[in-house]
């Protein structure tokens, strides 16, 4: 860490000469004013504060973001290691030899296999299958939604689409196998509570807040954010600086008697947002802490796993699995949908897990890249044509 001193009778200029050098969040420590002799104009000198280049960006957090940061740095470890010590926990637990080698995962069928796996097929209907496997979609449900879509051709004997366009077939089929939540119906004066769970950083904390937003800049409602810190490290700190910037109450707890207690006490607000700090989804302690935490919630409680676009299809059934031994779970929430050409998941996760769908997560920004799921979105996404 380095000081750097500017001198100059104008403060804002110093200011921006510091940012443009040190980019526009460059932290400003101090500044002093002198004056120059009787007649003379104020001088000031301002102070700022720089990471030398091995230093990198991690010196100029604070202690609670650093935390944070080797908090989020521990959960990708242990996820890491988790998946490989699976195997050799099944040995353990089945008292027989697992399988060590890497699955293959979603193999797309050779020209041979297909033939005989989706002989009922025809004409469009086999082009569309295929279409699904290359994006990841698991070949039984690919197989189940083209059926919903097709019609018998008697003269080749054979299922095919009833119409010549993918997409509308993948809508039809989209809206008779998956159930969608939609817009979110919040009144005001109905004290809901909706809690985010899931893996670390798959965006919960950050898409809260998305939804935070168009609660109250659009939807003008009165909102409360409360976070649950099952690691009494003080991972809260984004969350405090989201709920600052859009002015709205803010709480960090830890028990589950004050979460009843702090509910019972915001339960004149519209709605309240519970953000999860969770580690891996093996932590059955944590996750069991969480629970018991969430279960002093309410009634009127609505629960949503937040999942990734980019975990593997069968990491994500696994997580689903996981938590619902703990939550009832209302909605998958998926994310990072920019970080993925192959969103199989889409599909496979609410078909496989028989859970609804509420919202994806587009991007990084607040609060824009967000958009509420519905069949016709699903399908853009699944054939790349969403825009
Ligand atoms: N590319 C991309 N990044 C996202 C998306 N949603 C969240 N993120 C990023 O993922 C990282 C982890 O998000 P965070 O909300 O802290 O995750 P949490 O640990 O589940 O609370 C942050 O850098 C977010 O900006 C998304 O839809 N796309
Ligand atoms: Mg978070």
């Amino acid at each position: 860490m380095e000081i750097i001193k500017y001198e100059g009778h104008d403060l804002d200029e110093l200011i921006l000469r510091a940012k443009k050098e040190y980019g526009k969040d460059v932290k400003i420590i101090s500044y002093e004013v002198s004056k120059g002799g009787l007649f003379g104009k104020k001088k000031y000198s301002l102070f700022v504060q720089v990471a030398t280049p091995e230093e990198g960006f991690v010196d100029l957090l604070t202690k609670e973001e650093r935390n944070e940061e080797i908090d989020r740095f521990l959960g990708k470890i242990e996820n890491m290691i988790d998946k490989k010590i699976e195997p050799l926990k099944k040995v353990l637990e089945e008292g027989k030899c697992a399988d060590l080698s890497v699955p293959a995962h979603n193999a797309i069928p050779t020209e041979l296999d297909f033939a005989e796996q989706f002989k009922e097929f025809t004409g469009d209907a086999l082009d569309l299958i295929k279409l699904l496997i290359k994006k990841d979609v698991d070949p039984k449900i690919a197989k189940t939604l083209v059926k919903e879509s097709c019609g018998f051709d008697i003269d080749a004997n054979k299922f095919d689409l009833n119409t010549s366009f993918f997409k509308e077939a993948l809508i039809k089929a989209i809206e008779k196998k998956i159930k969608f939540k939609g817009p979110l119906r919040l009144q005001k004066g109905a004290f809901k509570v909706i809690a985010f769970v899931g893996p670390t950083g798959v965006g919960k904390t950050t898409n809260l807040f998305k939804i935070a937003s168009e609660l109250v800049i659009n939807q003008k409602l009165r909102i409360a954010v409360i976070s649950i810190d099952t690691f009494k490290v003080g991972a809260i700190q984004q969350a405090r600086s989201f709920s600052n910037i859009l002015n709205i109450p803010f709480y960090a707890i830890t028990d589950s008697k004050n979460l009843k207690k702090t509910l019972q006490n915001l339960n004149g607000l519209d709605v309240v947002l519970i953000d999860t700090v969770g580690r891996s989804h093996y932590d059955y302690w944590r996750l069991g802490e969480m629970k018991e935490i969430l279960g002093g919630g309410s009634d009127f409680m609505d629960i949503s796993l937040v999942i990734s676009c980019n975990y593997k299809n069968s990491e994500a059934i696994e997580i689903v699995n996981r938590y619902r031994t703990f939550f009832p779970i209302n909605d998958i929430f998926f994310t990072k949908i920019d970080e993925t050409y192959k969103p199989g998941i889409l599909l496979n996760l609410p078909i496989k897990a028989d859970i609804p769908v509420s919202f994806i997560s587009t991007g990084q920004k607040v609060p824009e890249d967000i958009r509420i799921l519905n069949p016709e979105r699903m399908a853009n996404y699944i054939l790349g044509e969403h825009s």
